[in-house]
Parts: C-alpha cells; structure tokens; sequence
C-alpha cells in the first residue's frame, strides 16, 4: 500500500512538472504502458493472498484514477497554452505598411472610344445610339438587305430563341449601321450622327474576335458627296491617329447600304518593332463607307430626291491595335493585366 502512494505521489509531481503535450504521453506510456510503473507493481502483487489482491487491486484502481485525472487535466492546461503560443505566434501586426499595389487605368478600348468620340464632335457629329439585341428588321432589311439577299450570309450572325415580332427575328447586332436607321426615323435632316458600340459575329482569329466595337457615322445634307465622305475620313483618321502623312486607300468595295461603296484602308510599316504610318508595303483594312443607298434613306424617311447622305463604319480593336501596337485583338478582352503593362497600357501613360 506505501509502494502505491509512493507510486501516485511521484507520478503527480511527474505530472505537475510536465511542459508539453508530447511529453504528456510519455509519462502516460511510462506509468500505464506494458512495462510501465503501475502494471510492473501489479504484476509483483500475484504472490499475496487472495484477501490482500482484492485490497491492493480496489487501491490500485483508485491510484489510477487519480493519475488519468490529473493527466487529462494537466493535458487541457498544455493544449491552453501551445494554443495562446500559436496564436501569439501568428497575429496581424495591423501597423505593418501595405503592399504597393499599381493603380489601375483605363482599359485601351475606353480611352479609343473617348478618343474617337471627341473627335467626332469637333467634326459636328451627335451621339446616338441603338440596342445590342436587334431584329431582323433594322439590322438587314431596312439597310436595303431583304429576306434572302445573300448579304446577309456575308455576316455570321447569332440569333435569340426568341418568337420574331413584326420586325423579324431578333439576333446580336451585327454592325452599327441599324443607328442609322434609328438616327434617321427620330429626326428630321439634315444631320452628323455617329454611334460606338459593341457588335457580335461568329468570327475568331488574330485579326477578328466574336464581340467588337464599331463606330459609324452618318452624314445626310442636301449637297454632300464622295468627295466629302473622302475628306472626313482622312482628316479624322489622320488626326486620330496622330500622322498627317497617313495614306489610306478606297478599295471599291459592296455593301448593299451604300452605292457606291469602298473599304477604306491604311498604309503602315514596323520599324525597329514601331508602327510608322505613310509609309512601307503593309496596309490593314480599317472600315467600309460608301454614299448612302436611296433604299437606305427611304427606311429613314427621308426623301432620296432632297438629300443624300455618306456613311462610314470602322472596327475600334483594329484602329487601337494600330496606334498601339497590339497584334492580336483577343488580349482586349481576356483581362490579363501581364498583356496590359506589355503594351504600356498602365498607370505610367494614363493622361
Ligand atoms: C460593316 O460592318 C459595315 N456596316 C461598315 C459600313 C458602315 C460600310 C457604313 C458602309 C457604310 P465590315 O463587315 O467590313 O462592314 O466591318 C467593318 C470593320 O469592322 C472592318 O473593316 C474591320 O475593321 C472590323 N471588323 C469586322 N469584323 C471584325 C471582327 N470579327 N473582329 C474585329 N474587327 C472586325
């Protein structure tokens, strides 16, 4: 019996001194294990009487008891502090400076479109605009392209799963130039529109993705020519893109929309990895014009035999790509900030 308190004795102070959890179980192993304290006494205990083993067996059950108590709460007393350690450890020093983080700016095609559009107004022209989502109607038939005008194949076009009204199917826009009819019907000539906005075709390359911006514009006075649609168009790319040696080229061309037509393109070279316009062998097809089709003006309710009208349309991606550089239009719309600092779009040449 002195044996077994000496035992409990020394393994609580055993117990009270421990630091770690690790050590917890060593001294649990040491005390409890095979060859540990308590199961060595018991195993010297079989020579006593039968009377004298039930004594020593209900004791030595009490002693255990003892011991798995205090183990377990010495145990919840280490977890504490390894816990308070740990998180001492791992706190927010909340007066530490931030991260250097770069501004943001402008996407490319934002500053294009503020670009382009302050230009038009210093030509005259007024803003309007038109929905994405079009019907058949203003987007093919009332720019001269009826049912079946094989035309309408020239566009890959995505139609909605939606009923067609008396205006035809509904479908993403193709082009701007359905603004020209939405311009034309909700006033009265003569006018400047232009319109900037997002177009969809089932195309994808370098050169062409299936969402792009446009940007139209309409003339329509009494007097005005090719050679007016000519001037504009030289002066404005000219200015927009900063060279006036720039030469562009009027390839005849169709649009059922216009009569006559031209795809309008410009002369470019790559020196030392530059774009330098008005010179070298490269040209890149930037938009088609043409004067407006009478058909056109009658669906704009306006009067074919008083007025005429030029009109003008010209991808956004591919005059950004021009004047900054970028070979392949799909890096605008893929939101990679890596593709963005390439090509200077970051906060060191934000105006
Ligand atoms: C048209 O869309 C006519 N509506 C333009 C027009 C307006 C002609 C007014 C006459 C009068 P076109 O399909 O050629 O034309 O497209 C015009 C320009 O959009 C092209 O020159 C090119 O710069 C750009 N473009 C065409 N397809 C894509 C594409 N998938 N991705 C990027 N840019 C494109």
């Amino acid at each position: 019996m002195h044996e077994l308190d000496r035992l409990q004795a020394s393994c609580l102070l055993e117990i009270e001194d421990c630091d770690s959890l690790r050590k917890i179980d060593l001294i649990k192993n040491a005390i409890f294990g095979k060859n540990g304290k308590l199961s060595g006494f018991l195993k010297n205990i079989k020579g006593l009487s039968d009377e004298k083993k039930r004594e020593v067996g209900a004791r030595a059950n009490a002693v255990r008891a003892v011991i798995q108590e205090r183990l377990e709460a010495r145990s919840r007393v280490l977890e504490m502090a390894e816990l308070d350690k740990k998180l001492a450890a791992e706190s927010v020093d909340v007066t530490l400076p931030s991260r250097f983080s770069q501004p943001g700016t402008l996407h490319p095609l934002t500053k294009v479109i503020e670009e382009v559009a302050g230009l038009m107004s210093t030509y005259g022209f007024v803003f309007a605009d038109g929905p994405d989502i079009e019907s058949e109607y203003y987007n093919f038939a009332a720019l001269n392209m009826p049912d079946h005008h094989p035309a309408r194949t020239m566009h890959d076009t995505f139609y909605i799963n939606t009923s067609a009204d008396d205006k035809g199917r509904k479908l993403l826009r193709t082009h701007t130039s359905p603004v020209q009819i939405r311009a034309m019907l909700a006033n009265q000539p003569p006018f400047r529109f232009f319109s900037i906005g997002r177009v969809f075709r089932s195309d994808y390359d370098a050169t062409h993705t299936p969402m792009f911006n446009q940007i139209e514009c309409l003339m329509v006075d009494d007097n005005v020519g090719f050679s007016n649609l000519k001037w504009f168009i030289s002066g404005f790319l000219r200015k927009f893109f900063g060279a006036p040696n720039l030469q562009l080229r009027f390839r005849p061309s169709f649009f059922p929309f216009t009569e006559p037509s031209a795809e309008v393109d410009l002369n470019y070279d790559v020196v030392n990895g530059k774009i330098v316009f008005g010179s070298g062998q490269r040209w890149m097809e930037i938009g088609g014009a043409g004067m407006v089709h009478p058909n056109v003006l009658e669906s704009g309710n306006v009067d074919p035999s008083k007025y005429r009208g030029f009109a003008f349309g010209c991808g956004l991606e591919r005059m950004a790509s021009l004047k900054y550089g970028v070979p392949d239009l799909r890096g605008y719309f893929e939101s990679n900030e890596r593709w963005r600092n390439n090509f200077g779009f970051n906060h060191a040449t934000r105006e």
